[in-house]
């Protein structure tokens, strides 16, 4: 069940790691998203009221020039001033003289009599004021008028009036944004010109957010009125919303194949360790013995039993593939007894065949872990036409250092029921001669590597004398394994070593089949 915590948590870590970078930057690019699209909310409001305040300016200076001209009469020469004035100017329409709240004449002529005016048009301003207004259109295909009036004498007033086209004119490629709105107000928020949403807008200079809306404002200081630019907040985020999608579709991807590959992973190993515990179920495995023989006689003294596994689907798996899951899962432990079950048997066969061997099993870290082991041979070993005196467990290094005295106890308790301890691969491990020295051992398995180092003039070819002599004076037995050449055999028994296990002998052989090799291989009984 562990495996399956540390699946999900490996899952978890996948996905943190991918998605983590991912949202944060999103969140950064957010912000900076929104500030951007502020900031150009912002430019096109100052755009649109600097050219506001450069058509008012120039509207103005034609005004006051006009003013000055005429002195606030309406004689044939004035009416010629209003027109030249009128037609000179980019901006304006139209120019009328209003005396006491009457239209005396404008650019098309005199009015005679003077025209009575909307009451807004009779306002005189201040000095040096400018009054502006809309006016709404005199017939009914007509757009409504920019009035933009200057005081010239205390009861006369000069007016131009304006196209209120004009003023957003350049910014058509502003407006063509989707929901994006420009308008020219009044200080008092009256409708200049633009987008009639926005009229009644009472905020100050900036960016404000009105409901669903984000406004930028700027106000005229020359003239009283301002420019706002409109967006729905929406259209703030919407670049960012694609960027989110891609990034977080790119990074969703790349999380789900990291927690597909793991789950792949994992469940792989999963059912490897589920099928092997069916394997036990069903009884897929089987046993094949590697002999032993006397080097200097070339009788067979005994074997290594070795579990084999015949899958359904996938025939005779590797041991070195399953092993180390068994002995990390524990499942070695179910596993070695069923194979001290089927080497009892084999051993009781042998006995009564007079076949006189011992047969060495295997045992994993696991095994020292407790006394389950020695419980498990007592009973399986312990029965009748059976002998530990043929029983020999093959314990490697890693199984009894670092965790000295339970290990240590299972192995005195084996060796108490009778059976022959091996230290197998000796060499391959730690190699101390402190717990050579403290174990009490009957065989030395001298790895395969130091015996196919032999007669190749490498650097630990020698060193299988040194194992061999050293083996002797602890006074244990000792067996060569992966013997394969006759050469090896030569060195081996010229050094004084006792045995030697390996293809040169034999390849593991099947229970009938090994019957067969210690029979013919078998001790020359005294006659
Ligand atoms: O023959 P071979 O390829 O089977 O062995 C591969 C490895 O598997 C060897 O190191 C051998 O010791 C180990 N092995 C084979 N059978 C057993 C067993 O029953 N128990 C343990 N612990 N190891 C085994
Ligand atoms: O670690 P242990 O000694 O239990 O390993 C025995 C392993 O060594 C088995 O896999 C066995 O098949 C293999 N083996 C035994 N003798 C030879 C040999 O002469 N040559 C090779 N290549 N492998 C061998
Ligand atoms: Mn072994």
């Amino acid at each position: 069940m562990r495996r399956h915590i540390i699946i999900v948590l490996a899952g978890v870590t996948a996905v943190v790691a991918v998605i983590g970078p991912i949202v944060g930057l999103l969140f950064l690019s957010f912000g900076e998203m929104v500030r951007a699209h502020e900031l150009q909310l912002v430019a096109h409001a100052r755009s649109v009221l600097q050219r506001t305040d450069e058509i008012f300016g120039s509207t103005e200076r034609t005004l006051r020039e006009v003013a000055d001209a005429t002195g606030g009469l309406c004689e044939a020469e004035d009416v010629k001033i209003l027109q030249r004035a009128t037609f000179r100017s980019l901006h304006i329409r139209e120019i009328a003289l209003i005396v006491d709240g009457r239209l005396v004449c404008n650019t098309w002529g005199v009015a005679e009599p003077p025209q009575a005016v909307e009451r807004r048009d009779a306002v005189v301003p201040p000095p040096n004021q400018i009054v502006i207004y809309q006016r709404a259109p005199d017939g009914g295909d007509d757009l409504p008028t920019i009035v933009v009036q200057a005081r010239v004498f205390d009861r006369i007033a000069v007016n131009a009036q304006l196209n209120p086209l004009q003023f957003l004119e350049p910014f058509r490629y502003v407006r063509d944004i989707e929901g994006v709105g420009l308008s020219i107000l009044t200080r008092d928020g009256l409708m200049i010109a633009g987008d009639a949403s926005l009229v009644g807008l009472r905020v100050g200079s900036g960016i404000s957010r009105i409901g669903r809306d984000v406004i930028a404002v700027e106000r005229s200081w020359r003239y009283p009125a301002l420019a706002a630019v409109k967006a729905p907040v929406a259209w703030l985020t919407r670049a960012w919303w694609r960027e989110a999608l891609v990034a977080g579709g790119a990074g969703g991807v790349a999380a789900a194949a990291l927690v597909a590959l793991i789950v792949f992973l994992a469940r792989r190993s999963l059912s490897l360790d589920a099928e092997l515990r069916l394997a036990i179920r069903r009884g897929e495995f089987f046993v094949q013995y590697l002999p032993s023989v006397d080097l200097a006689s070339g009788v067979c003294v005994g074997a290594e039993a070795l579990i084999r596994w015949r899958h359904r689907e996938k025939g005779v798996v590797r041991p070195d593939l399953f092993i180390p899951l068994a002995e990390e899962t524990g499942l070695i432990e179910p596993m070695t007894e069923w194979l001290m079950r089927h080497v009892a048997d084999d051993l009781r066969a042998f006995e009564r065949e007079g076949i006189d061997v011992y047969v060495g099993v295997n045992l994993a870290p696991w095994h020292f872990r407790d006394h389950r082991v020695v419980d498990a041979a007592r009973e399986i070993f312990g029965g009748a036409g059976c002998s530990f005196e043929r029983v020999m467990f093959e314990i490697t290094e890693r199984s009894v250092v670092g965790d000295r005295g339970p290990a240590h106890e299972v192995m005195v308790a084996l060796r108490a029921l009778g059976a022959k301890l091996a230290l197998d691969d000796f060499g391959t491990g730690y190699s101390s001669l402190g717990y050579l020295r403290s174990f009490t051992l009957d065989y030395l398995k001298i790895d395969k590597s130091f015996i196919d180092a032999i007669g190749k003039g490498a650097a630990t070819s020698g060193l299988v004398d040194v194992i061999v002599d050293m083996g002797r004076k602890l006074e244990l037995k000792v067996v060569a394994e992966g013997v394969e050449t006759a050469e090896q055999v030569e060195y081996l028994r010229a050094c004084g070593c006792g045995y030697g296990q390996g293809w040169h002998f034999a390849k593991p052989l099947d229970p009938a089949a090994f019957r067969e090799f210690a029979r013919i291989h078998a001790r020359r009984r005294a006659a």
